[in-house]
């Protein structure tokens, strides 16, 4: 039977991963940090399966990590998801940022080489966001086209990225300095009903949910202008707008389940290796918002959503679309969901 150990385990992605090692027979170990409220909503049906169970401990705590891998010193793979993961916070706290996102990989890495854990895999979470305002472009490419791929270079443009790229390089160091067998998916975002509820998507799709849900059963009929609000003539509603940032950057977004299967057949390469994982495909938050109203019977949503200006960045990622070849050619993956899938999806999801 495989064993992994995954920091990072109450995440999105640590919950898909889970799910994904158990069915495929591994005893999973995951790491959970301290918190005043319970943080496994995202795992808590896997709780009592015999072959899952949680470790306590922080990856900011070299020791906490060291004494996990000792305990575990035949693990076959170790997944390292855990980081302070939103960007427009890494502005706000970027010192924690810094600790979590880029030193915590350290922190895993030098305990394998101290354990001499050196048969153990291991997968660091990059990202595209560390191409920040790069891309490159080829003759005969039109500026919608431009793309970022493994060799692309990074030029971040948050705390969060600059972090990333630290644990990015340290995990090729350790590949090439130690021989760890360690490998770099550099995901682009995913998404799904279990993305955390102040990212992009989620917060739409959770907005329009309540939105839907709160109006039920009433006729709006006609509105009244408001700045803040979504009122009627007839006062029987009155709800917060969706009040966002700036809706013109382009992502290029999948589904969070595809992507974790990306990470698994990474570590299953006889060498270690980085890829980037996307769709290929990239579209803006107006076209986000666009699909996702639609869904719910609504055409026009410019009345429904309000710039704020306290959800800009000090600097922006405006345009990311990746190149998966790579992956395409040495793993054989490809994603399954497209972006309409996954926006009807996360919009059903919350509507429920
Ligand atoms: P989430 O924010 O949903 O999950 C982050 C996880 O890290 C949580 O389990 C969190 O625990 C844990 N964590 C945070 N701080 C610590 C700490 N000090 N010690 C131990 N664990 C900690 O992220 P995702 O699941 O979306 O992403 C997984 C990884 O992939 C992250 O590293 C992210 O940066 C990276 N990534 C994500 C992409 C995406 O689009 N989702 C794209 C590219 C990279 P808790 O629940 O207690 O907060
Ligand atoms: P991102 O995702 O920064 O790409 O990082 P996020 O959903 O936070 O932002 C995407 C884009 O939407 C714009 N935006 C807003 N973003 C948020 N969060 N809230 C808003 O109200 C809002 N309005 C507009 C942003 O400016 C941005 O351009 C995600 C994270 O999962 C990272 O951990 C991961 O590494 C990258 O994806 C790939």
């Amino acid at each position: 039977m495989n064993t992994a150990i995954i920091f990072g385990v109450t995440g999105q992605d640590g919950s898909h991963l889970s799910e994904m090692l158990l069915e495929k027979n591994y005893k999973v170990t995951g790491v959970t940090r301290r918190t005043s409220t319970d943080n496994t909503t995202r795992i808590s049906h896997l709780l009592n399966n015999e072959n899952f169970k949680l470790a306590s401990g922080d990856i900011t705590d070299h020791s906490s990590v060291l004494n996990i891998l000792k305990e575990h010193d035949q693990v076959d793979e170790v997944y390292n998801l855990a980081a302070q993961s939103h960007v427009a916070v890494s502005f706000k706290q970027p010192g924690l940022t810094w600790d979590i996102t880029g030193k915590g990989c350290l922190n895993i890495l030098q305990s394998l080489v101290d354990l001499q854990m050196i048969g153990t895999r291991f997968y660091q979470a990059s990202s595209s966001e560390m191409f920040g305002k790069n891309y490159d472009i080829e003759v005969g490419m039109t500026a919608e086209t431009k793309y970022q791929n493994e060799e692309t270079k990074f030029l971040p443009q948050s705390p969060y990225a600059i972090a990333k790229c630290a644990a990015h390089y340290m995990t090729r160091l350790y590949r090439e300095g130690y021989g760890l067998h360690a490998s770099a998916g550099i995901l682009f975002n995913h998404e799904g009903p279990r993305r955390g509820e102040n990212f992009v998507t989620r917060k739409i799709t959770k907005w329009i949910g309540e939105f839907v849900n709160f109006g039920e059963g009433r006729n709006l009929g006609e509105l009244i202008p408001d700045d803040d609000f979504i009122i009627n003539k007839s006062n029987s509603f009155k709800f917060p707008k969706l009040r966002l940032g700036n809706l013109d950057a382009y992502r290029d977004w999948g589904y969070a389940g595809d992507y974790c299967e990306a990470m698994w057949m990474m570590l299953q390469q006889d060498c270690p290796d980085d890829y980037v994982i996307c769709t290929g495909e990239t579209h803006s938050i107006r076209e986000f918002l666009s699909i996702a109203f639609k869904e719910v019977g609504i055409d026009d949503w410019s009345n429904l959503v309000v710039q704020d200006l306290e959800f800009y960045r000090p600097a922006e990622v405006d345009y990311l679309r990746g190149d998966a070849s790579k992956a395409s050619k040495n793993l054989g993956w490809t994603p399954r969901h497209s972006f309409e899938d996954l926006v009807k999806m996360m919009v059903k999801y919350d509507l429920e």
